[in-house]
């Protein structure tokens, strides 16, 4: 096909489709905070050469050469270190695609739209690739996540999308991807998020749209409904989503938003009941179908207090005092908020409140994009700002696991990498802690990055851990003093639940019957915490480790934490001997913590009954050529449900849970290992298989570098108890 250079070495094939040229993206990345760039001056692109890293996330050839065949399990490990360590960025972190959920761009795309902010061509072009290049064959719609079956959210949300972006209604693609949402019933039948995304588009009416209070927030923090109680995820979504709802606010129709009014839709706009489709949903997209007391909450709502009732003075409160936690969100993270839903939601209410060109709205300009990801496929939207934190802990315990830190080869990395730990522990409160409801922080670490400032649970942990590892080999400097290794611990220590689990971000602040106010009709398990056994795991194996170093330290504390901690993993194994991951797909994820959480305390094969229970239900699920597979299948139902091909990732998964077991018999770990060094490329390299992650039990997400951490971990923990023997 022929090509034609437009601006920017754009190009555009004989139907139109336009392409970026891969070598002028380069990802930038400043203490962590990475956000891609497309140079378009031949100066700039001198200046500026692309790096390997660049080009590995690009997906174009990295010319990494091909390393001696790996005939042991620490050759292959140390082939795919040396494969991964050339993706190291300069700050000491990895970084990653975090991509899976489909609900994402809709949120940036129809923000950028009704604010008013310019979308940079080359943006444009690969955020309709990469929308493309997902698109399911089959039926030309989206799921909520790119391995899910298509639904109505997932089509109306990116078909809009698409539009804005400039895609042409006539485009044969579109004209697929609307008669399948024809098909579905149109977009009435989306759920509630896309239903508010409408509404602010201007599309539909406010009416189609469930209720979405700021009085909620006035309610007195004893009352077990009150917000501040509710999964941060849900109720930092829910605070800005209420001011926008509050407001009514709608961007002006245009010709362009006027014809998404009769694509998006069965019937003509003028002739549809919004308010009789309030909770239409389709069935593909109703995971959790709304509880007949959130529906009379509803009812009551729309019926009663909005029409009648709602004094003024009340709908000012709340929104103020919305407004006022907006405000804190915002500048606790400078303005990069908690996440990718938020964020554009905190960038439109900024919007409404102080306009165009205030400070807020031009910081939020700045941040969001830190969210979007560039891949072979185009751009797309992350689930976090990265995976910085998270990823960067786990290659430093793999290398230290495999007996790596020691060698010479491998210090400079992995002090790099200690150095980007120490630079992202959190070292202070927020400003108004209590009064923004935020759990405490100083001396944790979260997820992706300090300037985001969450507190995780095992976030905190795993960075502990890494820090504890390599600090305690000689010739590392101690970065991390015993003081803010303790200042982890204090956080670490208030987030037990009752149970003795522990949740994510806070302990569980409110009661399980949240969840019949869960609105979000696509997600199981969102309105509160939950005891999840892997953050368990992570916060007890930090605590042992600490101890053992400082066995002074509220010793007493720790050890009552930890006894209270492993029960609860105890509790929550089921009859078959499985454990359910909430983070992870899915029971080989799950187990593989809970094993390492019963090992910490010396409970093993050989002496304890429900580990040889687990070790079980592992080794009749082992397959033909030694791996383990698991789908995204088994989140969404709650049993295990097999992949038909096996996976890197969760074999590497279970060979780790496996041998923190003690299991007694290397045959099947040798089996294992085999097969994941059967598919090391000559590079070191493993390719991508399918998607690793999962939240709320129904939407999947990627954690690419899982196949060089896990890896080399399982590998390294092998040779250490097998001996480092010839598998190949
Ligand atoms: C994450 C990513 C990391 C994950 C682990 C650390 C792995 C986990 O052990 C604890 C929970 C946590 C921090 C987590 C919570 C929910 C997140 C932030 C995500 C799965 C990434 C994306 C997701 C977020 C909720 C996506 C936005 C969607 C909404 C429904 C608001």
């Amino acid at each position: 096909v022929a090509e034609k250079h437009t601006n920017g070495h754009i190009t555009a094939n004989a139907v139109g489709e336009q392409k970026t040229d891969y070598s002028q993206w380069r990802l930038k990345d400043e203490d962590g905070c990475q956000t891609w760039h497309y140079l378009e001056t031949d100066e700039e692109l001198k200046a500026w050469p692309q790096s390997t890293a660049d080009k590995y996330h690009l997906g174009l050839e990295t010319g990494l050469p091909k390393l001696p065949a790996a005939k042991t399990p620490l050759e292959s490990a140390a082939n795919g270190l040396s494969f991964f360590s050339h993706l190291q960025l300069p700050p000491g972190n990895w970084a990653c695609e975090y991509g899976g959920p489909m609900f994402l761009l809709p949120c940036a795309v129809i923000t950028w739209y009704v604010t008013e902010t310019p979308v940079p061509e080359a943006w444009k072009i690969e955020i309709k690739n990469y929308l493309y290049a997902r698109q399911n064959p089959k039926d030309g719609g989206w799921g909520l996540h790119i391995e899910g079956e298509s639904s109505v959210f997932g089509t109306s949300m990116n078909y809009v999308v698409l539009r804005l972006l400039g895609a042409s209604a006539e485009d044969p693609r579109i004209i697929k991807a609307r008669g399948l949402l024809h098909k579905m019933g149109g977009a009435v039948y989306g759920p509630h998020w896309a239903k508010f995304w409408l509404a602010v588009l201007g599309i539909a009416g406010w009416d189609l749209v469930n209720p979405v209070p700021p009085e909620f927030w006035l309610l007195p923090d004893w009352v077990p409904l009150a917000p501040w109680r509710w999964w941060i995820h849900m109720r930092m979504v829910f605070l800005p989503m209420s001011y926008v709802y509050s407001k009514r606010w709608q961007y002006p129709l245009n010709d362009l938003t006027r014809s998404l009014q009769q694509e998006l839709f069965t019937e003509p706009v003028e002739q549809i009941n919004f308010l009789s489709h309030r909770n239409s949903i389709h069935v593909k997209d109703n995971y959790h179908p709304k509880s007949w007391l959130l529906n009379s909450v509803n009812w009551a709502l729309v019926n009663v207090w909005n029409p009648y009732l709602r004094p003024n003075f009340l709908v000012k409160k709340a929104e103020d005092w919305v407004w006022w936690l907006v405000q804190e969100e915002d500048h606790n993270t400078e303005y990069t908020n908690l996440g990718p839903v938020n964020g554009p939601m905190n960038t439109l209410v900024c919007y409404i409140k102080e306009g165009p060109d205030s400070y807020s709205v031009q910081e939020h300009r700045k941040t969001l994009p830190e969210f979007l990801w560039v891949k072979g496929e185009g751009m797309l939207m992350n689930g976090t700002n990265g995976v910085q934190v998270w990823d960067t802990a786990f290659l430093i315990q793999a290398c230290v696991t495999a007996g790596f830190a020691q060698d010479q080869k491998w210090k400079p990395m992995l002090l790099k990498a200690l150095e980007f730990l120490e630079a992202q522990q959190m070292r202070e409160e927020v400003r108004e802690q209590k009064r923004s409801y935020r759990q405490s922080r100083k001396g944790a670490w979260g997820f992706s990055t300090k300037k985001q400032g969450y507190t995780v649970s095992d976030c905190t942990s795993e960075a502990l851990k890494a820090v504890m590892m390599l600090q305690n080999i000689p010739g590392y400097p101690q970065l991390i003093s015993a003081d803010r290794q303790q200042q982890a611990i204090d956080v670490l220590l208030t987030m037990q639940n009752a149970s003795g689990g522990c949740a994510s971000y806070e302990p569980t602040r409110g009661p399980v019957y949240l969840e019949w106010l869960n609105a979000a009709e696509v997600f199981g398990r969102i309105m509160i915490e939950y005891d999840y056994p892997e953050c368990t795991t992570a916060v007890v194996g930090a605590l042992s480790m600490f101890t053992d170093r400082f066995p002074d330290y509220r010793s007493s504390h720790i050890a009552d934490f930890k006894a209270r901690a492993v029960e609860y993993i105890r509790t929550e194994q089921r009859a078959d001997g499985s454990w359910y991951g909430s983070w992870g797909i899915c029971f080989t994820y799950a187990g593989m913590f809970a094993l390492e959480a019963l090992a910490s305390v010396g409970e093993t094969y050989e002496n304890s009954e429900r580990v040889r229970l687990a070790c079980q239900f592992f080794l009749d699920r082992q397959m033909e050529d030694g791996g383990w597979g698991e789908t995204y299948k088994s989140c969404e139902s709650g049993t295990y449900c097999q992949h038909e091909q096996s996976q890197v990732v969760q074999t590497a998964w279970v060979c780790i849970a496996l041998l923190e077991a003690g299991y007694p018999d290397p045959e099947p770990l040798k089996k294992a290992l085999k097969m994941i060094m059967g598919r090391q490329c000559a590079n070191g390299e493993w390719k991508q298989e399918a998607i690793e992650g999962v939240f709320n039990k129904s939407c999947m997400i990627s954690y690419p570098n899982y196949k060089f951490t896990f890896t080399i971990k399982a590998m390294g923990m092998f040779a250490k108890k097998w001996g480092n023997i010839e598998l190949l």
